[in-house]
């Protein structure tokens, strides 16, 4: 796929792992920006890098800069995306073009930054949650254009499942329909990314980077269109309590109606609301899930090599 130099910035270390067929592990840019507070969100940036490297990918972290789309960011460039006072836009595929023509910067959600990295050759990618359908979905139409995208981008990302501030069944559901592969990773159970079983299940499990690696491969064999989603629950000792994850969600969503929160500021008014509300457990929960998905992801990639 040839795209000009101009537009695509990709990284020297990134480029020569790809071009000597190492493995790459793309990460997202909105959990820096719009996922997590300032200054803790720089260090976990490179924190998850270097989960990335530790399980023996180059990272390959995506964002705009200055309205240059980057596959693989510089210390400084991870810096402008942590600081509050950069005027960084939350980017979803849809942004893509607004913000590259304003010259902006931008932190790319789990859509924009799957489609940056199939465009750059790289085949795996790791997030915290996916976003999906919203509770209320019915009355709000709100559904995260993650599931779209994953619907026709054929890489392997690597969560903690979706974000248990949506409606979890409803979201596996649209997932079915848009042909994404579910799979657990240890587990029949689909994990809650705070906690480590969401309720429903998973029709697919492998145990092993290498049986993740093995239904990559025959995906693209296939040419399936859509993307696998290797589902690998938080740690039992690190979920966030049941009763304190309950409280927390439902006087968020109370707080984001009576605030009238709506459209793309929704998740991270309730992963903000959650960080608050519990001085921060959500929060070390959320690094912890993370990083595991990035070693994880560099595993996976690694066995795929
Ligand atoms: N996972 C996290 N923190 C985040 C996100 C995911 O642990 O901030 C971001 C991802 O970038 C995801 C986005 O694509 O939230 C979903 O936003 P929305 O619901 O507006 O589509
Ligand atoms: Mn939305």
């Amino acid at each position: 796929m040839s795209v000009s130099a101009a537009v695509l910035s990709v990284h020297p270390e990134v480029a020569e792992a790809l071009a000597a067929g190492r493995p790459v592990v793309a990460l997202e840019s909105t959990i820096i920006s719009h996922g997590l507070p300032s200054p803790r969100n720089v260090v976990v940036a490179g924190e998850i890098e270097q989960s990335v490297r530790d399980g023996g990918a180059v990272p390959a972290t995506i964002a705009i800069i200055a309205g240059v789309v980057k596959v693989g960011l510089t210390a400084d460039e991870l810096a402008i995306l942590g600081d509050p006072g950069s005027n960084v836009t939350k980017v979803s595929t849809r942004d893509l073009g607004p913000v590259m023509a304003a010259g902006g910067h931008g932190a790319t959600t789990v859509s924009a930054t799957s489609h940056i990295a199939h465009l750059a050759g790289i085949k795996y990618f790791a997030t915290g949650g996916l976003g999906g359908v919203h509770r209320g979905a019915r009355d709000t139409w709100d559904e995260s254009a993650d599931l779209v995208t994953l619907a026709r981008t054929p890489i392997t990302v690597t969560c903690a499942g979706v974000k248990s501030i949506l409606d979890v069944g409803a979201t596996l559901e649209r997932l079915e329909t848009l042909g994404v592969t579910v799979v657990g990773y240890g587990t029949d159970a689909f994990p809650g990314f705070y906690r480590a079983d969401s309720g429903h299940t998973v029709t697919w499990r492998v145990d092993t980077p290498e049986q993740a690696a093995a239904i990559g491969a025959q995906r693209d064999a296939i040419k399936a269109p859509g993307a696998i989603v290797v589902a690998a629950p938080v740690g039992s000792a690190d979920e966030l309590d049941l009763d304190l994850h309950d409280r927390t969600l439902a006087s968020g969503l109370t707080a984001a109606d009576a605030a009238h929160i709506s459209g793309k500021d929704v998740t991270p008014f309730l992963l903000d609301w959650f960080h608050t509300q519990t001085n921060n457990q959500s929060l070390e929960v959320n690094v912890t899930l993370i990083r595991a998905n990035a070693l994880l992801a560099a595993q996976i990639a690694v066995a795929a090599s």
